[in-house]
Order: C-alpha cells, then sequence, then structure tokens
C-alpha cells in the first residue's frame, strides 16, 4: 500500500517509526517508496543566519536512528561547543541552543537553500544521507512561520494591547506560558504545497493524520491551500490518531494550543475538530482513540466517524508499531 503521514515533531516521529516498523512486519522491504510523510513547517525559523526546520529534523534524525530520542528533538551524542560561542557573541537567543551535529544540518541546509535549491530538494538532500524508508516532504516551500499573537498586559504593554512572537520563542522560551489568542501563518494564504504532496495524497490507499499537535503541527499542514481539498478528494480513507491520552496531551503543551482554537482537550473533541469525511470540510472516516477515552467513542460516532478504540501509548518501538498497524487495519489494509 502506499501510505501518506501528516506530522509533526515527537509525536510525528514516534508514529512515522511506527508505521515503517508496520510495513516491514507485513514483509514490505521497500517502505521508501510507500511511505510519504508531508512534514509541517510551521516551526521553521531563521537563526543566526541558518534556516531551522524542527519537525522535519526531528522525523530526519528518528528515521535515520541518530535522533534524540529522550527529548524528541535534536541528535543523540550532541556537543554545544558552538552555540557557547554563539551565546558569546550575542548571536541567536540565549534560551534556544544549537547543538554542534545539528549545526551541521543547518549549515548543509542554508547552504543549498542559498544555491537556489527549494526546501522539497533540500529535504531529498538531507534525507538521502540515510536510507530512512520514508520520503519527508514538507507541506510547502514557502516561509510561512507560525506567529503567536498573546495579551501585552504586561508591565511595558498597552493594556489590551497585543504582542506577536515567533512559535518558537512562544513555546520554547515561554513555555506556551503565555495565553495565545491566535496562531497565524503569514503568507499560507497565497503558498502553494510543495511539489509531490497533492499527488502522494491523490495516489495514496491511506491518508493518516499522525498524533500531532492538532493546532500547530497538524493545523498549518491543513491550512496550506489545496492539502485540506486534496485530503477530502483522496479515495483513500483517511485515519486520524488521537493525541489525547485519558483526556490529557502527553508529552507536550497541545492543550493550551487547543484552548486558543477554542477545542476542549477531549479525543472527541479533537476528531470534531478535523471533522468527519461526510460534513462538508471534514476529513475523518475514523479515529483511533485510547482506552482510557472509551467513553468519547459514542460521541466519536455521533459526529459521523468510526471511532476504533486502542492503546494509544509510543512507548516503546514495539507499541509504535502496533499503533500503526492499527490504523492501517482501521482503512481496511489487511
Ligand atoms: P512536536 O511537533 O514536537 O510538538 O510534536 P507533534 O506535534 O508531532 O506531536 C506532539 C503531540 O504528540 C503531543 O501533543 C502529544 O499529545 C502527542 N503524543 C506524544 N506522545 C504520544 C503517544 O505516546 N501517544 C499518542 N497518541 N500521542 C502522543
Ligand atoms: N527546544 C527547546 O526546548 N529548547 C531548545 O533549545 C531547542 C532547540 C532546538 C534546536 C533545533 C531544533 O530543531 C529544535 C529545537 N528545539 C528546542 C525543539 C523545538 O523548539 C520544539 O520542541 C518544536 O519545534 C516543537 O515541535
Ligand atoms: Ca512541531
Amino acid at each position: 500500500p502506499r501510505i501518506v503521514v501528516l506530522a509533526g515533531g515527537v509525536g510525528g516521529s514516534r508514529f512515522v517509526l511506527g508505521v515503517r516498523a508496520a510495513l516491514r512486519a507485513r514483509g514490505i522491504d521497500d517502505t521508501a517508496a510507500r511511505l510519504t510523510v508531508v512534514v509541517n513547517t510551521g516551526d521553521d525559523l531563521w537563526l543566526s543566519g541558518v534556516r531551522l526546520q524542527p519537525d522535519h529534523d526531528s522525523l530526519l534524525y528518528a528515521l535515520a536512528g541518530v535522533g534524540d530520542t529522550e527529548r524528541g528533538w535534536g541528535r543523540a551524542g550532541e556537543s554545544e561547543r558552538v552555540s557557547a560561542e554563539l551565546q558569546a557573541w550575542g548571536s541567536g537567543w540565549p534560551w534556544f541552543t544549537l547543538g554542534d551535529l545539528d549545526l551541521g544540518t543547518h549549515l548543509a541546509r542554508t547552504g543549498w537553500l542559498r544555491e537556489g535549491a527549494t526546501p522539497t530538494e533540500v529535504a531529498a538532500r538531507l534525507g538521502g544521507r540515510w536510507s530512512l524508508g520514508a520520503r519527508l516532504i514538507p507541506m510547502t516551500d514557502a516561509e510561512v512561520d507560525t506567529r503567536v499573537t498573546v495579551a501585552a498586559d504586561a508591565p511595558d504593554g498597552e493594556p489590551g494591547s497585543e504582542r506577536v512572537l515567533h512559535f518558537q520563542e512562544w513555546w520554547t522560551r515561554h513555555r506556551a506560558a503565555l495565553r495565545p489568542l491566535r496562531f497565524d501563518n503569514p503568507g499560507i494564504a497565497e503558498a502553494v504545497p510543495a511539489p509531490g504532496v497533492i499527488d502522494a495524497i491523490a495516489d495514496a490507499d491511506v491518508v493518516l493524520l499522525a498524533p500531532s499537535n492538532p493546532v500547530v503541527s497538524i493545523g498549518p499542514i491543513l491550512a496550506v491551500p489545496g492539502i485540506r481539498d486534496a485530503v477530502r478528494a483522496s479515495a483513500a480513507p483517511v485515519v486520524g490518531v488521537s493525541p489525547i491520552i485519558g483526556g490529557r496531551v502527553v508529552r507536550g503543551m497541545a492543550d493550551v494550543c487547543l484552548a486558543a482554537i477554542g477545542v476542549d482537550t477531549d479525543a472527541a473533541a479533537v476528531a470534531a475538530h478535523y471533522g468527519a469525511r461526510r460534513d462538508p470540510s471534514g476529513l475523518l472516516d475514523a479515529w483511533l482513540l485510547a482506552e482510557e477515552d472509551a467513553d468519547a467513542a459514542g460521541r466519536v460516532s455521533g459526529a459521523g466517524i468510526r471511532p476504533v478504540v486502542v492503546p494509544l501509548w509510543m512507548t516503546d518501538a514495539a507499541r509504535s508499531a502496533r499503533l500503526a498497524e492499527d490504523a492501517l487495519r482501521a482503512a481496511g489494509l489487511t
């Protein structure tokens, strides 16, 4: 089967590793020809003159087996000598660390971009270093970095005024503690999907929504004009995996993001946010939700989405693979 996964970083990489393992367990060796990941680029940024693509790099490093599996981003065995120099120079952000090995990736990427390569071409070159067993495509080649608008009633702000931060400043520096009023991706209305994205979705036998942050990981992907419609138009079943377990977001601060768009931190509410395929702009045929949230299954089916209750914890490779296998089965791929 041909599989497309829409994914962000930490939850995305654990899930994509599971899909690759599930395909291998089915005796499929050429997983790279079967598995396409459409990657969120909303987290991307320029810092100290280099282009960072955090969600892409989390996926790249995880698939290559060189990632820091505990943090979910950056390289294993990382050192930070260059970062200390950058801080001494006052370059970049003191609260945002670029590891030495990771910087190699950013320098290679930035060099190729400056030579005229597109982000899609750069992703293919970076991925070519290892046998990833998957193809990573950015959602778009346009720069549409996520901005977070927060209320600026801090001491220096006018009451009622607003402040706009890059997503990484809000997420990493403030740990999502400043209440977000809204998220934007400037320029996204004029952006087009990266080459290959629409074709991959159209040719897929299943489209999977990874258990990624629905607002700042899956949200930007679906906001690229054409992607949501392509998913809806695909002949393939669309299966989503809940990022909520037992009414909580795990590993992250997605609850703050959900609150900002008026969605409860609840497995059925997130399914309803993606919507049922039978509805005008909905996406989902089926929704995998946790055993801990089995009581939400009735509300999922009430929304017109088929609930599938399975274990959702991706605490090791075997559990991730089993979850991915459950998602393939929910899509009717036996
Ligand atoms: P980020 O880009 O690094 O924030 O990562 P993603 O957006 O891809 O995924 C973050 C989301 O993954 C979090 O909001 C979690 O709710 C979800 N998540 C993390 N670990 C697990 C897990 O073991 N199972 C499930 N179902 N979701 C998880
Ligand atoms: N997250 C942090 O909490 N602190 C950091 O210093 C940091 C550096 C960093 C560098 C490169 C990269 O690709 C990711 C990095 N992250 C860091 C993770 C990142 O900020 C976010 O967790 C993701 O963008 C959310 O998906
Ligand atoms: Ca992300």
